[in-house]
């Protein structure tokens, strides 16, 4: 197999012959463990952003690879044309973990969704009455669930659906954090349900009102409308509780997990609910090759055990805390930060330039030269999210360099 030797000749390969739907930051990685990657020559780096949150329990966890090269060595796939020995101990364990009736096995965080979306106008048609076709699902301006054409489809950001039209039809805007907007919307009979992220993710880490959770939990039971978590992002520790609604003490109807799932070892995604929602759809209605395989079952668990044993989301509380203090202490020296937000791990700072304006981007070059590898979400937005297994002395470590990086950029300009 051929081997790259140099961070240029991966970039030159990708390039030619790789699709251009990215623009990744100048560094080629090669190895990953911990909080730590290292590139094609050798230098390390702090990893800031977790593959978007999809490496909470540390790149290359040992226990995680343990499990899956066990199950490797047993079986990886049956389909679910048959049973095999893991599926149902795996869906008992996400049952119990999450405390739902049941567990739809999928692969990718956007078929968590497009999983919910049919669940919820399946429940819609059959339980809550909503004549055939007639469903609506609510959605926040700012979203973002994935790639397909449902979840364009639901999108505010033309980068995201321009060119891709036309779009599924059933779908009602609110503004994010907007109760009186979603209490008007939920007027409508056939509204089956409303599909938000506890904390907006791409949008560049919007936290809601303390009472935006429950509030909306309140109404969507009252209206008799299903109560939507997309918690890919948000969920497995990441916010500082096992899941990012925890912090509300609302249980949504259906849940939605991806990412972390799998401690960024192989694509698993879940969509948890109520026997009410999840036996409206039957055998054959709905599935996935992969989804539920003994791999994803094996390494899924082990992920979650870590996450527990390893206390992450204590820990992402602890020191998200410390980790936004430090960020304020650089908005009172740095004209260039204007603002720090988030919860838990999952953190964002705001630049004070405009959408437009390549500053995040080169500030996220020069934290690469200085060892910390972060990436600009939406223009002046830069997410700040570290695999949840660091340490204190590491986040004040890292903390230090975007400091000295952001005040020495400032002085050049
Ligand atoms: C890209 C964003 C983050 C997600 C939430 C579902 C999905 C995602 C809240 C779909 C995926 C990824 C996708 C990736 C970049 C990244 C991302 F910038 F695109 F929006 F994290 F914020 N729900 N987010 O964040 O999960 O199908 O990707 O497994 O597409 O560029 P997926």
């Amino acid at each position: 197999m051929m081997q790259v030797k140099t961070s240029q000749e991966a970039i030159q390969l990708e390039d030619r012959y790789g699709a251009h739907n990215y623009h990744p930051l100048p560094v080629v990685l090669n190895k990953g463990e911990g909080v730590f990657l290292w590139d094609v020559e050798g230098k390390q780096y702090f990893d800031f952003l977790s593959a978007y949150s999809a490496v909470n329990q540390g790149h290359c966890h040992p226990r995680i690879l343990k499990a899956l090269q066990e199950q490797a060595t047993k079986l990886t796939l049956t389909s679910r044309a048959f049973h095999n020995d893991i599926l149902g101990v795996y869906e008992k364990y996400m049952s119990d973990y999450f405390g739902y009736d049941k567990v739809l096995p999928m692969n990718t965080g956007v078929e968590g969704g497009e999983t919910a979306v049919k669940l919820c106008r399946k429940w819609g048609y059959e339980v809550k009455g909503i004549p055939d076709n007639q469903a609506k699902i609510i959605f926040a301006t700012g979203n973002f669930w994935g790639r397909t054409l449902a979840a364009i489809s639901s999108s505010t950001d033309p980068s995201s659906y321009e060119g891709f039209g036309p779009y599924m039809s059933g779908y009602e805007l609110v503004p994010y954090n907007d109760l009186e907007t979603l209490a008007q919307k939920l007027e409508d009979p056939n509204v089956a349900g409303f599909m938000v992220e506890p904390i907006q993710g791409e949008a560049g880490v919007v936290v809601p009102d303390e009472d935006y959770l429950p509030k909306v939990a309140e109404l969507c039971k009252a209206k008799n409308v299903l109560f939507i978590a997309d918690e890919v992002q948000t969920g497995i520790a990441r916010t500082g509780k096992r899941l990012a609604c925890d912090h509300a003490n609302v249980k949504p109807d259906i849940l939605i997990l991806g990412k972390a799932l799998s401690g960024g070892v192989l694509p698993v995604s879940a969509v948890l609910a109520r026997d009410e929602i999840m036996l409206t759809i039957k055998a054959g209605e709905h599935g996935s090759t992969y989804g539920g395989n003994p791999l994803a079952c094996a390494v899924a668990m082990e992920a979650l055990q870590v996450v527990k044993d390893e206390k992450l989301a204590e820990n992402a509380e602890r020191l998200g805390g410390i980790f936004r203090e430090r960020m304020e202490s650089l908005i009172q020296k740095s004209d260039l930060v204007n603002l720090v937000r988030g919860k838990g791990l999952l953190n964002a700072i705001i630049i004070n330039d405009t959408e437009e304006s390549s500053t995040a981007w080169d500030i996220c070059i020069a934290l690469k030269n200085n060892g910390l590898l972060a990436k600009p979400t939406h223009g002046n937005i830069i997410r700040f999210a570290p695999p949840l297994v660091i340490t204190e002395s590491q986040l004040h470590e890292c903390a230090d360099i975007i400091e000295k990086t952001i005040l020495d950029f400032e002085s050049r300009f």
